[in-house]
């Protein structure tokens, strides 16, 4: 069994290895740097992408943020990294490697939907609607999203787009207008905070 993720510190990379750090098996990380390192022919005959993170599982490639972590949840049942509650998992993971990552990096660089056509064309629709789902999603107790990011039973993966700080990244960047992670709001179940 060979695990090896090819990664930066500064970027979605560390997500990926938050993920491997939980399931708990040896992995090597590969450091490349931004750049040329990540164009070389070796590189890109795994990744013709030229970013990371990406990871090797026993020879076969898996790449996109989201499919690692969901892939690693399935295939380290042990580590329990995959709820019981299958249709949240999936709900969640591809929302937010969907909507709530285009609408955050959208965001950030300045762009918004002129219009209600326009956001009709958006998959996200727009910035606010995705981020009062996130919040309605995160305020109510019980909800998966919300017990995997705050609660105690398994982490998940799909609370990715938070970038909570560890070990290997402790100045994370976080959505604007969430909670930070793994605190409770104050008044215990009720609301997302601002
Ligand atoms: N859709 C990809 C995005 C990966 C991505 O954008 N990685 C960035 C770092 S966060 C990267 O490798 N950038 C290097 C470049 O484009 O030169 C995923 O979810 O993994």
């Amino acid at each position: 069994m060979a695990l090896t993720l090819y990664t930066n510190p500064q970027s979605r990379g560390r997500i990926a290895r938050w993920m491997l750090e939980e399931v708990g098996e040896p992995y090597e990380a590969r450091i490349l740097d931004f750049g040329a390192e990540m164009r070389t022919p070796e590189y890109l005959a795994i990744n013709p992408m030229a970013k990371v993170p990406t990871l090797v599982h026993d020879g076969r490639v898996v790449t996109e943020v989201g499919a690692i972590l969901g892939y690693l949840a399935e295939a380290f049942p042990a580590a329990e990294l995959m709820p019981e509650d299958r249709a949240g998992f999936w709900r969640w993971m591809f929302f937010v490697a969907g909507p709530l990552e285009y609408a955050v990096t959208n965001h950030s660089m300045g762009f918004e939907a002129a219009d209600v056509q326009q956001e009709g064309r958006l998959g996200y629709g727009s910035f606010g609607r995705v981020i009062e789902t996130l919040k309605g999603e995160l305020s109510v107790a019980g909800l998966p999203l919300r017990r995997w990011i705050l609660g105690r039973g398994p982490l998940s993966g799909v609370a990715y787009r938070l970038r909570p700080p560890d070990r290997h990244d402790p100045g994370g960047a976080r959505v604007p207008g969430l909670l930070g992670p793994a605190q409770e709001p104050s008044g215990g179940a009720q609301g997302a905070g601002g």
